[in-house]
Formats: C-alpha cells, sequence, structure tokens
C-alpha cells in the first residue's frame, strides 16, 4: 500500500471529521435509527420553584419508566432559551416534542418549524396564545382559572364564617402574560366579583419568585400597612417569601392576616398545619405520567385528547389540616 504522506493522512483525518461533525448536525446518526427508541425533547422553563423542580424530577421519572427516552433542556426562565431548545429538537429530529411556554405570546414561528418538520407539539403546564391552527396537539396542565374561583371562593366562606364586613385584598401573580397568572387572577376576581365587601387594593408581579415575593410584600406593607385584610398569591414560593416581612412588621399571618396561596408544596402545606396560611389550592406538578402516556398514544396513530386537565382539590383552615398526607413535591 502506497505510503501516505503525513499532509494526506492529516487531510483524510480532517475530511473524517468533518463527516462525523455533519452526519451530527443531521440528527441522530445511522445507528441510532436503527433502534427506533422514542425520542422526547422537552424544554422546561427553569428551576424557580419547588413546583418546578417537582414537575421536571415526574417528568424524567415517568420519561424512565415508560422507556421513552427523554432530552430535557432547563431554559433558566428565558423565551430566547426554550425556543433555541425548540429548534436543537427540530435538527436532531426528535419524535415529539414538549414544552411548558414561560409566556403565551410569541411561539408561531418556531412552532411552524417544526410543523414542517413533521414533529408533533404538547404543552405541558401553561398554553400558548396564537391565530393559528395545528401547532399544538394538545395541552396536558392544570385549569387555572378554577384555581383562582377556589381561592376566591374559600375567601367568601371565610367572610360568611366570621361575618367579615370588608375586606381589603393585596394580590401578587405570578409571570406576567403567562397562562397561570392570567387565569388565577381571572378565576380569583369572578368568584368574588359583585361582592361588596371585597376591594383589591393592588395586583403587583412577583414573577413566581420567593425574593420578590419577599419584595412584593416590603412594597404593599410599606404602602398600604395596617389596612391590609387579605394576602392572595399565586404561588408557594411567592408566599413564603411574603411570611417573613409580614411578621417583621409585628403583623401575624393566618389570623391578622387572611393568607391565601396556590401550588401546595410540602413547605406551604406544613406552614398552613401551623396556622400561618389560610388556604393552599393545589396545582399537582405531576403531569409526566400523562404526557408519557400521550407521547406513546401519538408514537400508535392514536387519537389523543386536545386538553388534559389533572384533578385538583384545595387545602385549608376548614378542614383537619393534620390529616393531609405527604405532599412529594
Ligand atoms: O404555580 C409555579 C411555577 O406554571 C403552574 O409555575 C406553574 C407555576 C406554579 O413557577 O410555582
Amino acid at each position: 500500500m502506497r505510503h501516505l504522506r503525513k499532509k494526506e493522512l492529516v487531510l483524510l483525518m480532517a475530511q473524517a471529521l468533518l463527516l462525523s461533525l455533519f452526519l451530527c448536525a443531521c440528527g441522530r446518526t445511522e445507528e441510532e435509527t436503527e433502534d427506533p427508541g422514542l425520542l422526547l425533547g422537552f424544554s422546561q422553563i427553569g428551576s424557580e420553584s419547588a413546583w418546578r423542580i417537582g414537575n421536571t424530577r415526574d417528568i424524567e421519572e415517568q420519561a424512565e419508566n415508560y422507556g421513552i427516552s427523554l432530552m430535557l433542556e432547563n431554559a433558566n426562565q428565558k423565551q430566547e432559551n426554550q425556543i433555541a431548545a425548540i429548534r436543537r429538537f427540530i435538527a436532531y429530529k426528535v419524535d415529539v416534542i414538549a414544552f411548558s411556554p414561560i409566556v403565551e405570546e410569541g411561539w408561531d414561528n418556531v412552532l411552524e418549524e417544526a410543523r414542517e418538520a413533521g414533529i408533533p407539539v404538547i404543552l405541558v403546564d401553561r398554553d400558548i396564545s396564537t391565530d393559528k391552527e395545528g401547532l399544538i396537539t394538545c395541552l396536558i396542565g392544570a385549569d387555572f382559572y378554577n384555581e383562582g374561583k377556589m381561592a376566591g371562593e374559600y375567601l367568601v366562606r371565610k367572610a360568611d364564617r366570621l361575618g367579615l364586613e370588608h375586606l381589603n385584598i393585596v394580590e401578587i401573580t405570578g409571570t406576567a402574560n403567562s397562562t397561570p397568572m392570567l387565569q388565577r387572577q381571572a378565576g380569583f376576581f369572578d368568584a368574588i366579583a359583585g361582592d361588596e365587601r371585597m376591594t383589591v387594593l393592588e395586583s403587583i408581579d412577583g414573577d413566581f419568585l420567593k425574593s420578590r415575593g419577599a419584595e412584593c410584600m416590603r412594597y404593599l406593607l410599606d404602602t398600604y400597612g395596617d389596612s391590609i385584610d387579605v394576602v392572595y398569591s399565586h404561588n408557594d414560593e411567592m408566599t413564603l417569601g411574603a411570611l417573613p416581612e409580614i411578621e417583621k412588621a409585628g403583623v401575624n399571618p393566618g389570623s391578622d392576616l387572611i393568607i391565601i396561596s396556590i401550588d401546595g408544596g410540602q413547605e406551604a402545606i406544613d406552614v398552613l398545619k401551623q396556622g400561618k396560611i389560610n388556604c393552599v389550592v393545589e396545582c399537582t406538578p405531576k403531569l409526566g405520567r400523562s404526557l408519557m402516556e400521550t407521547v406513546l398514544k401519538l408514537e400508535n396513530g392514536e387519537q389523543v385528547e386536545p386538553l388534559i386537565h389533572p384533578t385538583e382539590q384545595i387545602f385549608s383552615d376548614e378542614q383537619n389540616t393534620s390529616l393531609i398526607a405527604p405532599r412529594g413535591y
């Protein structure tokens, strides 16, 4: 065999390297397509709350249970990172794409790219707002409007039970223009609408973050002082950030102030049991099983429900809270 000169050998190796890089960039390599294991690409919002961390853990566990390969990317609270991740999933030719959209707007272009690539997209947890048809196969997530409505109905029952004549309410909302923020606000406001005892002093964006919950509560206490009767917080993280600020002001949460929260994570339930939160509306993060079952149905060409809502309950001082089972997130 002719001895290849060193220069030719280097050139040959460089060409081989370029070819393998090209094959990788074009998606799964030959041997992977021989073993058509189902591959799900999931873009997760971030790690902003115990709920989100529980949601990620559940999706990973259920992918394992159902034998589905999972490419999960954490977007660290940035929509642009989610869009980039979805484009990577398309390039890699995953079988299904799923994601929890941090906000409702701004997804049309990347979802049209997924549709042109023939990759079905499942929404998990949150929804999108679009005028275009056929971008999404289904939504698996909570009925956030009903969560807000249950929170408002609890407050009405509390006012009736205690014979309260007037309640000044402050609202600490989740991420602006996210589905849970929009719908938890709408459901709560509809539940108290027409009840002349209820006045909402201010709604302020806490972005579902514990640190922002504390900042918002400091501002609200400085602004409205002891005229506040009720704090309605869109998630436990912000509630847990707000509570120390309330106590620093010499106010007793759960007795001087009515505290209403949403998610139902273990930490908030423990505080409910201590009597420092009055009501926690459940929002389960355990959506992994429904997601994997839906992925398998799509793979088998079966019809899937366009909307899958988990059943949810309310935990409050109307019940024996010592009986609440461990929450798992
Ligand atoms: O309430 C909050 C998380 O989208 C339901 O996002 C989810 C919300 C949840 O950060 O804790």
